[in-house]
């Protein structure tokens, strides 16, 4: 027995993309179903993005999801990156007149979550063997297992909101689908402790042992990082020893204000820069780590996958409610060129506060004297704050 269902935008994957586009939907009338190979629990479990662009936020605010992240967000005006223990301050406010709020990416998750189970949306959790089919025609087919049976959705698109290593991206045929792709040859092994941050601002710090990144979550839980090798693991950091690494790492100056305690969670991420293009095909639309991956040192990959949501909702949303097409027919080029403007500043400051096996002592002089520039240089700082708070939505 097949399941049959019809709906208007089928959304594969509940992450931060899926839900916040299922939101925007729903607030212009437009019916979506929500589909996930997890389930809530585990979604809103993973740990990971803790920085939020100014557009991030007012597109959370434009969904109505944003009360709590008023109440509990914390806002920065700068942060500061160290190199071998000198430091400089990005004054994002005076350089911008914008900040970033620093909001877990489970917190968002979970007032997503709320708001559309409140409001009833439509989700199938634990789903299996997704197909996607009949993306060229005017009604294209979602099939899948749930429980032991077969469900197919019918439906006028398909959002592709499902993640790196999900289906959407690899229903695209091979002869249309270009990637491009970068793996750096380090991770970063990330730990979150219920302890004050060491600074009230982010600090992210190139060192000769490597990279470090102070960050939060509140003024009493923070996040650390610290670039390890790629085939190094969990079990070979005690808790001490990252306490000492991550000491060493960030100076005496900030070591000085560092509250250290058990950590309650400790992962390595690997470090990667890919592009997908195009961003369409036929009724699919791919949105998010779906088509992009940034390394997270400009705090980019959630606000990259906001950024799409909010083109591609307003081309849904003009196409249902006047049949103008004229947004989504353009929505992979518009958004393709800030992607890559993004891309390229993650990479550029992945390059600048990371140590890369293969630098030669020339390299490393040129990170030298480009953080030495930086330092000196209202310009060249003014670029950096302007990526970091942002690029406009083109
Ligand atoms: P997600 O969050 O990966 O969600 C995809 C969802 O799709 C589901 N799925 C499927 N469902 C059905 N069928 C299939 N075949 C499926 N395959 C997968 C998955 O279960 C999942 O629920 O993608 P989305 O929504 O595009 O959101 C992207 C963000 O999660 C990601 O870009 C950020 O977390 C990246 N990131 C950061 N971004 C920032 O903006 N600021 C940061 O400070 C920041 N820090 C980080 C980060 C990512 C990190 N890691 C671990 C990758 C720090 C880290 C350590
Ligand atoms: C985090 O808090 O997890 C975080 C902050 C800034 C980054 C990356 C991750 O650039």
């Amino acid at each position: 027995m097949t399941k049959k269902l019809n709906t208007s935008v089928c959304i594969i994957g509940a992450g931060p993309c899926g839900l916040l586009l299922s939101q925007l939907l729903a607030n212009a009338g437009i019916e979506s179903i929500v589909i996930d190979r997890k389930d809530r629990a585990y979604i809103e479990s993973r740990i990971r993005a803790g920085v939020l662009e100014q557009g991030t936020v007012a597109a959370l605010e434009e969904a109505g999801v944003a009360d709590r992240l008023h109440r509990e967000g914390l806002p920065h005006t700068g942060f500061d990156l160290a190199f071998d223990g000198d430091r400089h301050r990005i004054d994002i406010l005076a350089l911008t007149g914008k900040n970033v709020t620093v909001y877990g990416q489970t917190e968002v998750t979970k007032d997503l979550f709320d708001r559309r189970f409140a409001e009833g949306q439509k989700f199938h959790f634990n789903v299996e063997d997704v197909r996607l089919s009949d993306l060229k025609s005017d009604t294209s087919t979602v099939g899948f297992q749930q429980d032991g049976a077969t469900v197919e959705i019918t439906c006028d698109y398909i959002a592709g909101c499902d993640g790196f290593r999900g289906v959407s991206r690899q229903s695209i045929p091979s002869d249309v689908l270009k990637t491009f792709e970068r793996v750096y040859p380090f991770g970063w092994l990330g730990i979150m402790v219920e302890k004050p941050p060491v600074s009230h601002e982010l600090i992210y710090a190139n060192h000769a042992n490597g990279f470090a990144l102070a960050s939060m979550r509140s003024e009493t839980r923070s996040r650390y990082y610290l670039q390890c090798d790629l085939d190094d693991h969990v079990d070979n950091w005690s808790d001490e020893a990252f306490w000492e690494e991550l000491a060493l790492r960030l100076g005496p100056e900030a070591a000085a204000n560092l509250q250290t305690g058990p950590s309650f969670e400790k992962s390595i991420a690997p470090l990667r820069s890919f592009v997908a293009e195009p961003m369409r095909y036929g009724q699919l639309f791919l949105a998010g780590d779906a088509a992009h991956i940034v390394p997270p040192t400009g705090a980019k990959g959630l606000n990259l996958a906001v950024a799409d949501i909010r083109v591609l909702a307003r081309g849904l949303v003009e196409h249902y409610r006047s049949g103008n097409d004229q947004h989504i027919d353009t929505y992979s080029e518009t958004v393709l060129r800030r992607v890559w403007k993004v891309e390229r500043f993650s990479w550029q400051l992945s390059t600048l506060m990371h140590q890369f096996p293969e630098n030669s002592p020339f390299e490393k002089r040129m990170q030298r004297a480009e953080f030495d520039y930086l330092s000196q240089s209202e310009a060249a700082s003014k670029s950096i704050a302007e990526n970091y708070v942002g690029l406009p939505l083109e």
